[in-house]
């Protein structure tokens, strides 16, 4: 893996620590709430990989696209989100990102180029695929960037769009979160190769980080950016991760040795973060501040969240069926 740490500007570390503390308190606070039972539906938490989504988006820019999947808080938080509608979408608010209807797995924003969370394992990469292409197309000089777990490929749907995205030379990226673990199956189980193999096979250039470390997460991110966006093609960056928590919310994990779970715990990004940070200078008394920012901004999320209107049940069949068109005769 390439990419140790320092040399960092610490400020920018800071911003970083920020960032996953952010996605952090929001996916400890869902974990709560969905435990009360105020959240609809399931929840996947990305607790202990936030370096990747934050480390990837600090080098996008506003209008690059980005596609993530159904592990996608991190994603959608840092790409910039509004915490406010993501939290009335996670409780299922009518003020929420799609007006309560979607939730954790479908939350969404074109404005701010996200594409969406998504259930369907690896349907995100066309999605990319076919964002890198308008991109391309209109010369806009933005990328779009799509986010998948390692269960991601082996769906036949990876390799069309890592094909065509290499033969066409369009502006992706592709970050493949390997935390080890699809659904209750560990990767050996389940497939015969590796994504540094698959890129090869397709001439796709390729790097593999430790998706722990933030920095080196930036820094790889930085550099296939800077490739992607140059018109030089698509870029594979591995990352790799761990999955601290189950599968979803509330998944006992009988099928998981508690040591994979304790070692994933134990090799947390944001306290190697915070170690790095103080090794830099920062106190100890800044990095609370940190913490006590972050709580009380998800608290106001969450409080205005609980607030929020529900649906109307009138409104059921909206965004369901077209209107109907006035047909000549
Ligand atoms: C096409 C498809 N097949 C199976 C599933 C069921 N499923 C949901 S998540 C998941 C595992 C995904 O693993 P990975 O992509 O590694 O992401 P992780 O959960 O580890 O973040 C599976 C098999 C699905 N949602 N879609
Ligand atoms: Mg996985």
């Amino acid at each position: 893996m390439s990419h140790t740490l320092a040399p960092f500007a610490t400020d920018r570390l800071l911003e970083l620590y920020r960032g996953m503390r952010l996605v952090r308190e929001a996916e400890e606070r869902l974990s709560a709430l969905f435990a009360e039972g105020e959240i609809p539906g399931f929840i996947h938490l990305s607790i202990g990989q936030e370096a990747v989504p934050v480390g990837v988006a600090s080098v996008l820019d506003e209008a690059d696209t980005l596609a993530s999947n159904h592990r996608g808080h991190g994603h959608a938080i840092a790409k910039g989100l509004d915490l406010d509608r993501f939290f009335l979408e996670l409780l299922g608010k009518q003020d929420g990102y799609c007006r309560g209807r979607g939730g954790s797995m479908h939350v969404a924003d074109m404005k701010l180029g996200m594409l969406g969370a998504n259930g369907i394992v690896g349907a995100g990469l066309p999605i990319a695929v076919g964002s890198a292409l308008a991109h391309k197309i209109r010369g806009t000089g933005h990328i779009a960037v799509v986010f998948f777990g390692d269960g991601a490929l082996a769906e036949g749907v990876l390799h069309e769009s890592m094909n065509l995205a290499q033969l066409w030379s369009l502006p992706v990226l592709f970050v493949c979160e390997n935390n080890g673990w699809s659904e209750f199956t560990e990767g050996a189980r389940q497939l015969t190769t590796d994504p540094q193999r698959m890129a090869a096979a397709y001439g796709m250039k390729a790097t593999k980080v430790d998706g722990n470390d933030v920095i080196a997460v930036a820094g790889a991110a930085r550099e296939a950016v800077a490739t992607v966006r140059a018109g030089k093609g698509p870029c594979l960056l591995e990352c790799v991760t761990r999955r601290v928590r189950g599968h979803f919310e509330g998944d006992p994990q009988k099928y998981r040795d508690a040591g994979d779970v304790a070692a994933a715990t134990r090799d947390d990004p944001l306290a190697r973060c915070e170690s790095q940070l103080i090794a830099d200078g920062i106190s100890q008394a800044d990095i609370e501040a940190v913490k006590t920012a972050t709580a009380a901004r998800v608290d106001a999320a969450v409080a205005k969240a609980r607030a929020g209107p529900p649906p109307s049940p009138a409104d059921t069949l909206a965004d369901v069926y077209s209107p109907p068109r006035e047909v000549a005769t």
